[in-house]
């Protein structure tokens, strides 16, 4: 029995496997994703992040998301640290969504508005036909079969998976993993996938022993993000005034839009991609190639009459399922206002009378400033 009990303690075997970076990264390439990193927690720069974020919330760059200020019970804001005292480790995974199609600081057609890339996704369905695919979605369940084959491999533990769906600071993760560096535009910008990429992260139980491995902050002395940016939301070097930023005020923010800031939306009418079109390591950036997230070619540069002549059952038809969504028709139709103010041109005018007496508030207001720029381009 003495024996028998010596060789068993002695046994390769019965020591708990450790997962590593490399099969963390194996395991969620195996799961459909384009790449991985992993973080010990909590991580090198938690304390850093923490007080990052807490700052940036209180000198009020959050605007209206108020989801970003939830606090816990010891009153200290969730997303200041990772909420889940089990978490010892992340595995930080990136969905490539990068593609071939024009920038949005290229030329483009006359009259055409522009839509984030990322939010162009779609895939094949069971029945074989073409639907939009939300990241989200996509995503979550690629980190469900990776979270699944790591139980195959380190059985019982704790998990959490999170696109976007968490109190957790996605970016601070995704750096501590190793995936990038934070740029001055603020995006995770990883050197050769660059930063049209969607974060995902699994949080486990896991005890890991595996060192930081920080990418350097590759952005030298280049600003083109910060002078590019046409509502100045990029208040300096890696920080951003969310409350300016289109992306919030064409997807976030409901109602009417200051003045100062539809001047400087363009022809953005969901999202904005100015500062990662101008970055140079958007340049030479692989191609993503991502099935469940193909780009739909008639939401590239789409005409601003096609989105305007939308009735809510074809905002529905277009975009149910797709990230576009989130603007609600309203917000949409808003955005495409302004669009159509900023464009200067005359042909548009029809569409801004129409909407200039409507109840929602913000399309109102859109619509009848939109109608002056006109006028004033005569
Ligand atoms: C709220 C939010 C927004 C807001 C605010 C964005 C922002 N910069 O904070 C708005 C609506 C504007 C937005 C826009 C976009 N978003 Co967004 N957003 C989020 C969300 C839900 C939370 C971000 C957050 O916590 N912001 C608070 C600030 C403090 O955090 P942070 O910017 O991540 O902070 C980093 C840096 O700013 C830096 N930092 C902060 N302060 C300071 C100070 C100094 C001195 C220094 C050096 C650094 C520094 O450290 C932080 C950690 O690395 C995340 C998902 C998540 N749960 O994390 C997605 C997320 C960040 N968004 C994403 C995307 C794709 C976008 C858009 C590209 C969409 C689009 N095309 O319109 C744009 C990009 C705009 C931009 N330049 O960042 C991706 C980013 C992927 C990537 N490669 O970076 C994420 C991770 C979603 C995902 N799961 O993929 N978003
Ligand atoms: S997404 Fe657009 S508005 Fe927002 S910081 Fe970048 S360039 Fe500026
Ligand atoms: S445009 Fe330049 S400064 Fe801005 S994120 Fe890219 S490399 Fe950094």
């Amino acid at each position: 029995m003495v024996r028998l009990s010596f060789q068993l303690d002695a046994s390769p075997h019965s020591e708990p496997a450790v997962l590593s970076r490399e099969r963390a990264r194996g395991l969620a390439l195996e799961a459909g994703f384009a790449e991985a990193g992993l973080a010990a927690l909590p991580h090198t720069h938690q304390e850093r992040d923490a007080a990052r974020f807490e700052e940036w919330v209180r000198a009020g760059r959050a605007g209206s998301m108020r989801y970003l200020e939830r606090s816990g019970e010891d009153g200290r804001l969730l997303r200041a640290r990772i909420p889940f005292p089990w978490a010892r480790s992340a595995v930080v995974c990136w969905a490539n969504y990068n593609g071939e199609q024009p920038r949005s600081t290229e030329p483009a057609a006359e009259g055409a508005g522009w839509i984030a890339r990322y939010a162009w996704s779609s895939q094949v369905n069971a029945e074989g036909r073409r639907r939009p695919s939300d990241y989200h979605k996509v995503l979550l369940k690629r980190l469900k079969a990776l979270e699944a084959r790591l139980h195959e491999e380190f059985g019982a533990f704790e998990a959490r998976a999170f696109v976007d769906t968490g109190p957790v600071v996605e970016r601070a993760l995704a750096e501590a993993a190793g995936l990038g560096w934070t740029g001055k535009n603020t995006c995770l910008i990883h050197p050769k996938l660059g930063s049209f990429g969607f974060l995902a992260v699994l949080l486990t139980s896991l005890e890991i022993d595996v060192p930081a491995a920080l990418q350097p902050d590759r952005c030298g002395s280049c600003r083109r993000c910060l002078e590019a940016c046409p509502t100045g939301a990029l208040i300096a070097p890696y920080q951003m005034d969310a409350s300016r930023c289109i992306a919030y005020l064409t997807i976030e923010h409901r109602g009417a839009i200051a003045p100062e800031l539809m001047e400087g939306m363009g022809r953005q009418v969901f999202g904005c991609d100015i500062c990662q079109d101008v970055c140079p390591w958007n340049r030479k950036a692989l191609l993503g190639g991502d099935g469940e997230l193909e780009a739909r070619t008639e939401l590239v540069n789409p005409a601003l009459e096609v989105l305007a002549a939308l009735d809510e059952a074809g905002f529905e038809r277009a975009f149910n399922g797709s990230p576009v969504r989130r603007a609600g028709f309203w917000g949409l139709k808003r955005n495409v206002a302004i669009a159509m103010g900023n464009s200067r041109m005359g042909r548009f005018a029809p569409w801004l009378e129409d909407w200039a007496d409507v109840a929602d508030e913000g399309l109102r207001s859109a619509a009848r400033w939109a109608r002056e720029k006109l006028k004033e381009s005569r």
